[in-house]
Order: C-alpha cells, then structure tokens, then sequence
C-alpha cells in the first residue's frame, strides 16, 4: 500500500496539510475529503499518550478513510516509541529538537527492517501493520519502502551540525521550527529577527542542496506561494481549532450585526 505523502514529496511534489488538536477521526475523515494531503497530529505537545497504540489504529483508520496521510510528531527520537507508533499502521512521522546526527541516525533505523546497506532496527512485529492492510509476502520492503522519518531543525546545535544530519541515509524530509529556532537563537519569540530569518534561509538552502524536502507552516496565501516558489514541498496551512475559531467569530459578527 503506497504512501501518498512519501510519493509526493519523493515525486518532487508540494504536499498540503493542517493540523487536527482534536484528535478526532472524524475531523481526520473531514480533512481527508477536503484534499488536504497530510494531518499533522502533535504529540510533542498535546495528544493522548504514544504508548497507546490503539489510539494511532482508530486514527489511521481514520485518514485511509478519509483518503489522507497522517503526519505525527513524536514527544521524542525514542525508537522504542518510533516502533510502537509504526506498528499501529502510521507512516509519517517527525521527531522535534534533535541535535546531532547520530540521533537521527538512531531514528531513522528504529523505521528500516534494512538501514544503509545493514540490519536496521524496526523490529519484527505482529501488530495492525502487518496483519492488516499493508500485510502481505512484501512487508518488509513494503515498510522500508513507504515509511518516511523527518525531523525538525529548531535548535542551533542541530544548525552546527546540519550537514551530518543532512547526509543520514533514509532522512525523508526536514521540518523547520522558527519558534524553537528563535528562542535557541536568544530572540524568543521573534520569529522574523533577521538572524532568525537568515538562519532558515540557510538551512533551507543547505538542505534542497543535499535533496532532502523541507517544511514550512504558512497560513496567509501570500506566504504559501512565497513558500512553493522557495522550493519547500510541505506545507502546514491551517488547523481544526483556529478554523473553528475564525468561522464562528466571523459568523458572530454578522448576527450580531443583523
Ligand atoms: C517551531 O516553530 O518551533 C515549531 O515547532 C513549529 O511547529
Ligand atoms: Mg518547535
């Protein structure tokens, strides 16, 4: 079974995805038949705990439903977590605040059955995403083929170190994070500091440079286009809870108006 966001980036393509606070599966189904391509589920910040796998199955469930592709931000590399969240049938996940290379290099082989010509560290296992759906003789280089492990560069030990990063074999992308990035930087908060906003020039180039897809959340169209034509392939452009909240204001303001 394919993985339409690893294609599409893989492909060249831009992918566009927004994020579900919600958790909902029906939201996930919603977004899905909107044709928005991934749902990014954070878990870095919010979310019920990883280690319920049964919550990654119902969502899963719910984006191949939809016609969509989770995007999961993981609290953390910890490849037991990586395995366990795989496990459960989700393709597309992303660790936040890594420092060095040689974290990422533990992450990505936690998703590979082979890793860079050797054995890798996805484990063997029994669960939904063998038995069911993507299960089949080709598990194995059905997995390897179709997961994809990105991580964000928000940290300026990660900057220092980028182009080790960068050279994992197997990175599938790269997510910016000016927020984290700005407070590293001693600017906290100020995402559009000039030393920020070089910062992320830099590692932009430095990564399109390497052929590894970059990431980006941008909300005002301007922005995304600005974004496209700056060559990044992923692209955050909304979410349920502020949807929610400018809908409704508006819609108030009209009655009110009435
Ligand atoms: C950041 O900007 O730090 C992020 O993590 C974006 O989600
Ligand atoms: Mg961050």
């Amino acid at each position: 079974q394919r993985n339409s966001f690893r294609r599409a980036i893989e492909n060249g393509d831009v992918v566009f995805g927004a994020r579900s606070s919600t958790f909902s599966p029906t939201v996930i189904e919603i977004y899905g038949e909107l044709g928005i391509d991934f749902v990014w589920l954070d878990f870095e910040h919010m979310g019920p705990s990883p280690w319920d796998s049964t919550v990654f199955e119902e969502l899963t469930r719910a984006a191949e439903v939809g016609g969509t592709e989770l995007f999961v931000r993981l609290p953390s590399g910890d490849p037991s977590l990586i395995r366990k969240v795989l496990d459960a049938g989700v393709r597309n996940v992303f660790i936040p605040r890594v420092d060095t290379a040689e974290e990422v290099r533990e992450a990505v082989k936690a998703t590979r059955f082979v890793h860079d010509g050797e054995p890798g560290e996805r484990g063997m296992a029994s669960g939904r995403s063998r038995t069911w759906g993507l299960s089949g003789d080709d598990y194995i280089e059905t997995e390897d083929r179709e997961v994809c492990l990105g991580v964000m560069i928000e940290k300026t030990t990660a900057v220092e170190e980028l182009d080790d990063i960068l050279s994992v074999p197997d990175l599938g992308f790269v997510f910016i994070g000016p927020s984290d990035l700005s407070v590293q930087m001693g600017h906290p908060g100020e995402k559009t500091h000039p030393e920020v906003v070089e910062t992320i020039e830099e590692i932009t180039e430095a990564c399109h440079e390497a052929d590894v897809p970059t990431g980006v959340i941008k909300t005002d169209p301007d922005e995304i286009e600005a974004a496209v034509d700056d060559g990044h392939q992923i692209i955050r452009v909304g979410g349920d809870l502020a949807s929610i909240k400018s809908t409704l204001s508006e819609r108030l303001d009209a009655i009110e108006s009435l």
